[in-house]
């Protein structure tokens, strides 16, 4: 367990302002015999007043979390390939003078659902993936990957053998990892000196406005804003210079950072960190909101799904999300309320969900028996979803979503 009772970036004291209660390891999909010994963490974040960084008092270690087991792949969602195609455009087109004398590298590369596109136009490319059976899908298609976590030390190493990178970039990743100095160090030493980090994350500022706490489990260790980014760069000699948001994973925000003085600041990271004062992202009283408004959002949600139960429907959940791992497990959401989760993913299907023990079941399930009711566990991924479920719908199938709010719809 990775616990700190002082801010992982500064150093700073910090408390918890709530506690979501016991938690499991949220991509922990388990059969029945490994009930008895499943491993729970209470989950309470905190904030940080000198640095911003809003933070887990606990997580588990990285390897319970990441391993050769882990069953999230990007690939599978159609949306977010096109997203990740995008994103690799742009970084192409706006930050490598030639392709083949670059180097780039991606952090936490998954089933290389974005290199690959680096890979084709023939960069030299490396990505660092920790879970095993994730990074292998990407060998095989041929794209350069490692699987290790990254840090100050494996930089040495790649710097060692490959030199210094243009680009470094990560999509939700670097909210998943502790040491932020040292990935940071690491990254400062292997950027050129005119080279870019590019990374993506959900937000704060999202997170607080929809009530979207379901962003908080083990693997998300912060939830990053503007100003907290910015204060760690400062730390390692980098600087904000852009930022621009995403409509992915629930509402993001893509941060773009050099070396300090190498590049102009847009006018957007000024607008932002204003915004995020004047907002209230910096002050501990937001939390308190946040915290109170979790708890309605809690008790909406029960009281929607008891009300179904009492009307003998049926309610099946729609995407075994990490996400739902929070939820589930916060609001006490078991078996007795939801009939199975709907997932294509097949390392998660005839397994049960982590810590509520709801069992998980392949989408072809979910069509054979539509229920009254899916609850929109992936509300993220909505637009992807609704396209291909028209049909639930003609059908007299309602859903259920919690963000923004609790409603049938
Ligand atoms: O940061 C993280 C994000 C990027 O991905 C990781 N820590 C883990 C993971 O989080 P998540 O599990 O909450 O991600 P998603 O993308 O919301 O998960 C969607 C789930 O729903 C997958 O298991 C696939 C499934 N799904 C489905 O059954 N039908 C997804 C779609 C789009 C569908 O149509
Ligand atoms: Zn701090």
């Amino acid at each position: 367990m990775n616990s700190s009772n002082t801010c992982r970036v500064c150093g700073n004291e910090i408390s918890p302002f709530m506690s979501f209660g016991k938690m499991p390891i949220a991509n922990g999909f388990l059969n029945e015999i490994d009930f008895k010994n499943e491993y729970f963490f209470e989950m309470k974040p905190s904030f940080c007043e000198n640095c911003f960084a809003f933070q887990l008092i606990d997580q588990p270690d990285a390897p319970m979390m990441f391993n050769e087991n882990y069953p999230f792949f990007s690939s599978l969602s159609k949306h977010m390939q096109v997203h990740f195609k995008n994103f690799a455009d742009q970084l192409i087109s706006n930050f490598l003078r030639t392709k083949e004398d670059s180097f780039v590298i991606e952090l936490g590369s998954n089933d290389g659902i974005m290199l690959k596109h680096f890979k084709n136009s023939g960069i030299p490319h490396l990505g660092i993936e920790p879970s095993k059976n994730v990074a292998d899908v990407a060998k095989k298609e041929g794209i350069n990957t490692i699987s290790e976590f990254f840090n100050e030390n494996l930089a040495d190493h790649i710097l060692e053998k490959h030199g210094k990178a243009n680009i470094i970039f990560a999509a939700n990743v670097m909210c998943h990892i502790p040491d932020l100095n040292s990935v940071f160090a690491g990254i400062a030493k292997l950027l050129t000196e005119d080279g870019i980090l590019a990374f993506e994350d959900p937000y704060l500022g999202d997170m607080l406005e929809k009530v979207s706490y379901d962003q908080i489990y083990d693997e998300h260790i912060y939830i990053f804003s503007a100003s907290s980014v910015s204060s760690l760069c400062e730390r390692h000699d980098l600087e904000l210079i852009d930022v621009i948001p995403q409509p992915t994973h629930g509402g993001s925000m893509r941060y773009f950072i050099t070396h300090k003085g190498s590049h102009k600041i847009s006018k957007n990271v000024h607008q932002i960190l204003e915004n995020e004062e004047k907002n209230g992202f910096k002050d501990p009283t937001t939390y308190i909101r946040f915290k109170n408004n979790c708890e309605q959002s809690k008790k909406d949600l029960v009281s929607l799904l008891e009300k179904i139960k009492s009307e003998k429907k049926r309610v099946v959940g729609y995407g075994a999300t990490s996400k739902s791992t929070t939820i589930l497990n916060y609001s006490g959401i078991g078996n007795d309320l939801i009939e199975f989760i709907s997932d294509t993913t097949p390392l998660k299907q005839n397994k049960y969900s982590p810590g509520a023990h709801i069992p998980v079941r392949s989408y072809e399930e979910f069509k054979k028996n539509p229920p009254d009711y899916a609850l929109l566990f992936a509300w993220n991924h909505s637009n992807e979803i609704f396209e291909k479920e028209k049909d639930f719908e003609k059908n007299g199938g309602k859903w259920i979503r919690f963000v923004p709010k609790v409603e049938i719809f």
